[in-house]
């Protein structure tokens, strides 16, 4: 039985988004100075329709994960039939949120989809080489709530609603401390090796602080792009109808961290983090051995390995790192009220299952083979 859907509410006053032309030198400028904006635009991409897609690349073939943790391709024909059968599908198939068809990845363009570009307005801001994953994301309707987060690997994103109708609530990485971004110690080294990725979403006790966070608040309907800026996170809901969207994730502008100045944080963090600076020296030298050795390890990688503090060359060193894998475990846990799972709302690549997904929620509409509603908080 779906259950009645109550828009959230932040809570705490909200900034409009401005309202940019995304082909003006101001969104190029908002885009180099990481600030968040909508545009709306007339892309041919707005005609495309789950038949548009079947008639013109329906049999090519996409990779879908299945609730067993296997993965499986699927011609696009059969993924749209899938999401249009959602409720079935959920049993066998991870069906809601996360990104399937993609049109560039990692290696560059997929030469089978690449055609889907000709409906795209390519922006002048975002040079070819700057793209890390290009996709389009279709889900059936049902109220879904994909949470706060940030994306784990740096990327900006401009998100086209092409269907459908999203409210969306930004908040900026400088506000992560007021948004309670930490991960608990026992998830700290879970891939993506990334503490402040998920959020909190309301004042309480716990997180009193969350009251003064600056949210950004924007619709978006069919023809509205949202850019969303590196380490910004970014709060969707959807609608009660059948989305689609286009969405660009791209390196943004440089982060400027430097080595050093990434070691001074740091070791101010450990202080702080000790009980302050005055005491600091002697509650390291009181620490074990090992531990110290670590925390001065950390301080020295900081300076010595560029890998730390370079998003491109850290996340070529990052190719090896262990991947997220399908835990139906964690997706039965994320589905308050409908089956399926999400295994990604991250650019961390569709392969990607970011540890975000128990905090997401299908909220009524979609179908519930387990039961899993029950067993969720
Ligand atoms: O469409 C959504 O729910 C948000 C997707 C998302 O997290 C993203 O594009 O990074
Ligand atoms: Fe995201």
């Amino acid at each position: 039985m779906a259950t009645p859907f109550t828009m959230p509410d932040p809570g705490v006053p909200r900034i409009p988004l401005e309202r940019l032309d995304l082909d003006s030198e101001q969104a190029a400028r908002y885009v180099a100075e990481s600030r968040p904006f909508v545009a709306r635009v007339d892309w041919r991409a707005l005609a495309w329709t789950p038949d548009h897609l079947r008639a013109t690349v329906g049999d090519k073939r996409v990779t879908l994960h299945k609730r067993d943790g296997s993965r499986v391709e699927v011609t696009i024909a059969k993924f749209l039939d899938l999401v249009d059968h959602q409720r079935e599908a959920a049993a066998e198939y991870i069906i809601h949120n996360y990104p399937v068809m993609k049109i560039w990845g990692f290696d560059g363009p997929n030469p089978e989809l690449a055609c889907l570009l000709a409906d795209v307005r390519w922006p002048s801001f975002i040079a070819r080489d700057q793209v890390k994953e290009i996709y389009v994301w279709a889900r059936n309707v049902g109220w879904y709530d994909n949470k706060s987060h940030c994306e784990p690997n740096a990327a900006a994103a401009i998100n086209l609603q092409i269907r459908g109708k999203k409210h969306v609530w930004l908040f900026p990485p400088e506000d992560a401390g007021l948004l309670g971004a930490a991960s608990p110690r026992a998830e700290m080294m879970d891939p993506p090796f990334f503490s402040a990725g998920q959020t909190v979403y309301h004042a309480s006790p716990d997180h009193p602080e969350f009251a003064h966070v600056r949210c950004y608040e924007a619709v978006l309907e069919p023809g509205d792009a949202i850019h969303i800026p590196v380490f910004w996170y970014h709060w969707f809901v959807h609608e009660d109808l059948y989305q689609m969207n286009f969405n660009i994730w791209f390196g943004g502008p440089t982060i400027p961290v430097s080595p050093v100045a990434a070691e001074w944080s740091y070791m101010n963090a450990l202080c702080i983090a000790l009980g302050g600076f005055k005491h600091a020296k002697d509650k390291f030298f009181a620490l074990p051995l090992e531990t110290q050795e670590l925390l001065c390890k950390i301080a020295n990688t900081l300076i010595e390995d560029r890998r730390c503090t370079d998003v491109k060359r850290l996340m070529d060193a990052k190719r090896d790192a262990p991947r997220i894998t399908i835990d139906p475990k964690l997706i039965d846990k994320r589905s308050e009220v409908a089956g399926g799972g999400d295994p990604d709302g991250s650019a961390g690549g569709a392969g990607d299952l970011p540890r975000v997904i128990d905090k997401r929620s299908e909220v009524a509409g979609e179908g519930d083979p387990d039961d899993v509603a029950k067993k969720s908080g």
